[in-house]
Formats: structure tokens, sequence, C-alpha cells
């Protein structure tokens, strides 16, 4: 077959290719290793050179025109394709979504940050301690006397004595932590210290795992007036009420000398107590190495349970540590939802 006719031939092939898979044959049998083309270029080396200069050049002009005759068939060959499977394949957007479960933030989680955030704002830091605590830090240096009845075995979970002897108990409150500030640190003094506690009672309102908040404020000059706007602050931001109301009736902590609990006044009905505070006791202050003479402290301690029950109209205590999927779907907290 003469050159003239091995390309006509050729390029009618390509012509009438009506699958890539027919393409890639041809591609095979024409250029691939002993393709046609792919001999005829061999076979030039037993010519003389006179004519492998002339067949050569023409060798050359037919390659280039089969070539791009298969580019070009190739490329139409995979409109075609594509086009095939779009008329094909068809997405119905009226089907109903797959089911898809995302998880919540538990309300205790979410009213923790929200405090956090607030408390943030005002300038105070988060400082955090151990759960398990020795007697020293959870009672004796907060001026409970030995008698107290909260160091009782009854209503405080003890430990066996760390290797040093010193009684351990599950704190039941976080002051441990800000008397661990305080003997670390000096003035001025500026944390919150949310966490878990733990007292010996079960019932509708007490558990016998809960979570506290718990500020201190230690500078030169710091007094009630300071206490009260700080509280106030909180209180408005936390129950988005700008005018919230609030009374201080004096109170008692063996830690702050003066005392008092904390209401608010309630959807116009009712005052509710959500919060104990004071100054802290000079005794207090002394046991942590911090003169009382020169240094003022306030500080306050609320249930973390109280605060996010009253906000969100959470009836039962309980159901905080039940567990149950559909109770923390209901009252949970959208992890994507951003204020
Ligand atoms: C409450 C009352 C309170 C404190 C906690 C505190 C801590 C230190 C020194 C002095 Cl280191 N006081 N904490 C003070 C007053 C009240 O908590 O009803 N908590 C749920």
């Amino acid at each position: 077959m003469n050159m003239s006719d091995l390309k006509h031939k050729t390029l009618e092939e390509i012509e009438k290719i009506a699958s890539l898979q027919d393409w890639e044959e041809l591609r095979v049998a024409v250029l691939g290793k002993k393709g046609s083309l792919t001999l005829l270029m061999k076979e030039l080396g037993t010519k003389s050179p006179e004519e492998r200069r002339l067949m050569g050049a023409e060798l050359n002009v037919v390659k280039e025109a089969v070539t791009e005759a298969l580019d070009l068939r190739k490329h139409q060959l995979e409109e075609a394709d594509l086009d095939a499977r779009l008329a094909r394949e068809t997405l119905d957007v009226s089907l109903p979504p797959r089911p898809f479960f995302k998880g919540k933030i538990h309300p205790l989680s979410s009213v923790m940050d929200q405090a956090i955030h607030i408390f943030g704002q005002m300038g105070f830091k988060v400082a955090e301690g151990p759960d398990i605590e020795e007697d020293f830090y959870n009672f004796t240096a907060l001026n409970f006397p030995p008698e107290h009845p909260a160091r009782q075995e009854h209503d405080t979970f003890y430990l066996p004595p760390g290797a040093d002897q010193q009684p351990l108990v599950l704190r039941t409150h976080t002051s441990p932590v800000q008397i661990r500030t305080m003997l670390q640190e000096k003035p001025p003094i500026r944390i919150i210290a949310p966490g878990r506690t733990y007292r010996s009672d079960y019932d509708a309102t007490h558990t016998p795992m809960f979570h506290q908040i718990e500020g201190l404020v230690v500078d030169t000059h710091t007094h009630m007036g300071h206490l009260k706007g700080c509280l106030e602050e909180f209180c408005r931001l936390f129950f988005e009420d700008p005018a919230l109301k609030l009374r201080f009736r004096p109170g008692y902590f063996p830690f702050t000398e003066p005392s008092a609990e904390v209401d608010i006044w309630w959807k116009d009905s009712s005052w509710l107590e959500i919060l104990g505070c004071g100054m802290v006791h000079p005794n207090v202050l002394r046991n942590c190495d911090i003169d009382p003479d020169v240094y003022q402290g306030f500080a306050f301690g609320m249930g973390i349970e109280r605060i996010a029950m009253l906000k969100y109209g959470i009836e039962d205590l309980r159901l905080f540590f039940d567990s149950d999927i559909r109770w923390l779907n209901y009252y949970g907290f959208d992890p994507e939802a951003r204020e």
C-alpha cells in the first residue's frame, strides 16, 4: 500500500471510530510499537539515503495528519460521552435529605462558657485546680473551724490520706483553687474558678457532683461597692436583662466577713436567691500570707446548675446528669450557632 493510500485509509478509519475503546485500539494499530506507521518508519533504515530523505519527509506529514485526526476524534468522543452521561444522570432535588444527627452542647457547658466569657470581659482570668484536694486548701485555710459541720464525714467525701498523711477530700467548693492562687501569686488578683464540686447529698435539689463558679478579687482598695457592681453587671448580662434588680441580704460564711446572699427579682413576681458573696475574711488572707491591713478582697460563689435551671426553665436538677439524648437534644445548644 502506498503512503497516500495508507493515509486516506487511516483517516477514514479514525472518522468511523465509535468508542474510546476502539479509539485506543486504532491508535495502537497505527502508532503503537508494531503499528503500521511505526513499521514504515523502521523500514527507512533499510533504504538508500536518497529514498530515506523522500520517504521520511512524506511519512512525517502522514504521521502528523494522523496524530491530529486522532486527537480531534478523541476530543469528540469524550464530549459525546459527557453529553450522554449528563442526559442519563439526573438529580432529583425533591428527594428528602438523609437524616443526620448533630451533637448538642450540654446546657451546663454552655452556661459555664457564658459565665467565663462575661467575667473574662471584666478582666477575670480562669484558674483551675485538682478535684481531689487536701483538707488544708478545702477547709483549714478557708477559716473553717475544726468542728464545722461541713467537715463531717457525713457531708464530705473523704479519701484515704496521701503520702504525707494529709487528709484528702473531693473538693466541696472551688475555693481551694483561689487559696492556691493567693499562695502562689501576689495581688492584684482577679480570678474566677469554675469547675466540678462534690458533696454527699442526693435529693430533688442536690446531686453529689455539681458545678460552681467562684470569683476572687484582691487589691489595695477593694470594697463592697466593687463586689456589688461586679455581681450586678454579671447578673444583668447573664440573664440578658439590663434592668434586672438585685438584693443583697446579710449572710454567713466562715471565709467572708461581712457576708451576703444575693437575690434577683424574677419575672415581676418574687426574689430568688442565686449566689453568696462577701469580703474575704482577714484570717483567710493571713493564711495565704497576704497582709489584711494592706489588702482587701471580695469573693463570691454560685451554683451553675441553679443559674442554668433559672435561665432555661429546666425543672428537675437530676435531668442534667441522666444522659438522656432526647433531653439533651431539646435543652442542648447547637455547636455551630454563633452569638
Ligand atoms: C455560695 C457562696 C461563696 C466564696 C464563696 C471565697 C473564696 C475564698 C475566700 C473567700 Cl478563697 N471566699 N469564696 C465567698 C462567698 C461565698 O459561695 O453560695 N456558693 C454556691
